[in-house]
């Protein structure tokens, strides 16, 4: 006998018509020399479901009915129907090794990039979401008005955990909601996780009291996850309503875990995506940010980082605008090529984050792509203030008020100093 690659075929189906409860998968792909398209998905659609790369001698008829099918083919992209029963209930981890697992290796394809998933009710109920989301968040803040705001204390990592929460302090009192940690900061010998939360909390109780306002960080308790939860009981019980998590280095297992934790502390998850442009920035190969940003929404982070359009990090307008409204709305029809439809059920709004490379000069460009619904992370752009953090956030918070009442910064730097100070120093610079 030779070789029979037509059990591929029996995984495409052009007039298929997916079910309801079916979740939907598009594909982009590029087949590999002398491999026609439609062995191409075939081998997309058997690999990730129940298939191997032989016809076999036993096969339960029972199991035709677990084999996702390939139903449409658009030039290179495909989209794929799995049936419901192939996913367990409320695990991230067993989804991905099948829609987002052997596949991208296979040698019959060049490039195969996982652009997003339809999700059915059925299979997002069984998930939380986030525990607070856009509308408990504001709420805690008593902000409704305008984006939330934060800041990293930069450079990165190096300072003590004292030094941390001084200049956390300033930030807070320039108007500033949030205090962030950088996303490599944990606990090193330099600056000790709990001894940095202590502080961290004096400072906070301190600026609210002299400003009358509610302020929070983002500590960064990424670590291994029983370590991780601990973290996040203390910061819990040191007044905290968040604690940010590095969500792709950890991964979906461990954030399930820390939403189960948090969730009964009624803390937000605040969720930065280091390590997301390994697998989303070759435009042809491995997975978009909006299904890693759905996936973790899904989960339960309540804000996660989408990228800012105009800043240092890579990302185009009309890919975070696409990834902006899966985050925020109930539901969202199916964009060509950039998204599918999605019907969120129970599943609260998230934020999306704005950061990396912003200072008050690109704040109109951020509210013109995000609205006001958006927490916008702005940190050297404000120690980089020529007189200090303190007045770098006032001129970010001076920016945003100018932008809402339609002045152009220029214009209200006239009366503002701190505004005219930063756009002195970078005006409406993009940096790169
Ligand atoms: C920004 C930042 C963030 C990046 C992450 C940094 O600092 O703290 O980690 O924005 O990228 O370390 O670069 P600046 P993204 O404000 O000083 O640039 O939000 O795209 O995931
Ligand atoms: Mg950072």
């Amino acid at each position: 006998m030779g070789e029979k690659i037509e059990w591929y075929h029996d995984f495409v189906n052009k007039s298929y018509k997916p079910k309801r409860t079916d979740l939907k998968v598009l594909y982009y792909f590029e087949p590999a020399r002398k491999t026609s398209k439609e062995d191409a998905v075939g081998r997309i659609a058997s690999e990730s479901s129940t298939g191997t790369w032989t016809t076999l001698h036993t096969m339960p008829k029972r199991m035709k009915s677990l084999m996702a099918t390939a139903y449409k083919i658009n030039g290179n992209y495909v989209h794929v129907a799995y049936p419901l029963e192939l996913w367990e209930k409320e695990s991230m981890p067993q989804l991905l090794s099948g829609i987002a697992g052997n596949i991208f290796g296979m040698k019959a394809l060049n490039n195969l990039r996982l652009i997003d998933a339809s999700l059915p009710k059925e299979y997002v109920k069984e998930f939380k979401g986030p525990s607070l989301g856009i509308s408990g968040l504001r709420k805690y803040f008593k902000v409704y008005e305008r984006p939330l705001t934060g800041a990293v204390p930069k450079p990165k990592v190096g300072f003590s955990s004292d030094e941390h929460a001084k200049i956390g302090f300033e930030t807070w009192m320039g108007g500033f909601d949030l205090v962030k940690d950088d996303e490599n900061l944990t606990s090193q010998k330099f600056n000790n996780f709990y001894k940095r939360v202590k502080l961290m909390a004096k400072m906070r109780d301190k600026a609210e009291k002299m400003t009358g306002e509610v302020k929070d960080a983002l500590l960064n308790i990424t670590s291994e996850t029983k370590e991780m939860e601990k973290r996040a009981k203390f910061v819990h019980n040191h007044g905290f309503k968040y604690a940010m998590i590095d969500v792709v280095t950890c991964g979906t297992a461990s954030v399930q875990t820390l939403r189960e934790t948090m969730g009964d502390y009624k803390m937000a998850i605040h969720a930065h995506r280091a390590m997301h442009a390994a697998f989303d920035r070759e435009p042809k190969h491995g997975m978009t940010m909006h299904f890693l940003a759905k996936i973790m929404k899904l989960i339960g982070v309540d804000e996660i980082h989408t990228g800012t359009g105009v800043g240092k990090l890579v990302g185009t307008r009309e890919e975070i605008k696409a990834l902006a409204d899966m985050l925020r709305e109930k539901s969202v029809k199916d964009r060509k090529e950039l998204m599918l439809e999605q019907d969120w059920g129970h599943i609260k709004p998230a934020f999306p984050v704005s950061s990396g490379g912003l200072h008050p000069g690109l704040v109109p460009d951020e509210i013109d792509i995000y609205g006001e619904d958006v927490v916008l992370l702005v940190s050297g752009g404000i120690h980089g203030h020529p007189k200090g953090t303190r007045a770098g956030a006032q001129a970010v918070m001076q920016a945003l008020e100018a932008t809402k009442r339609k002045i152009t910064l220029e214009e209200y730097g006239k009366t503002h100093k701190e505004l005219r100070e930063a756009l002195e120093k970078w005006g409406r610079l993009k940096p790169r």
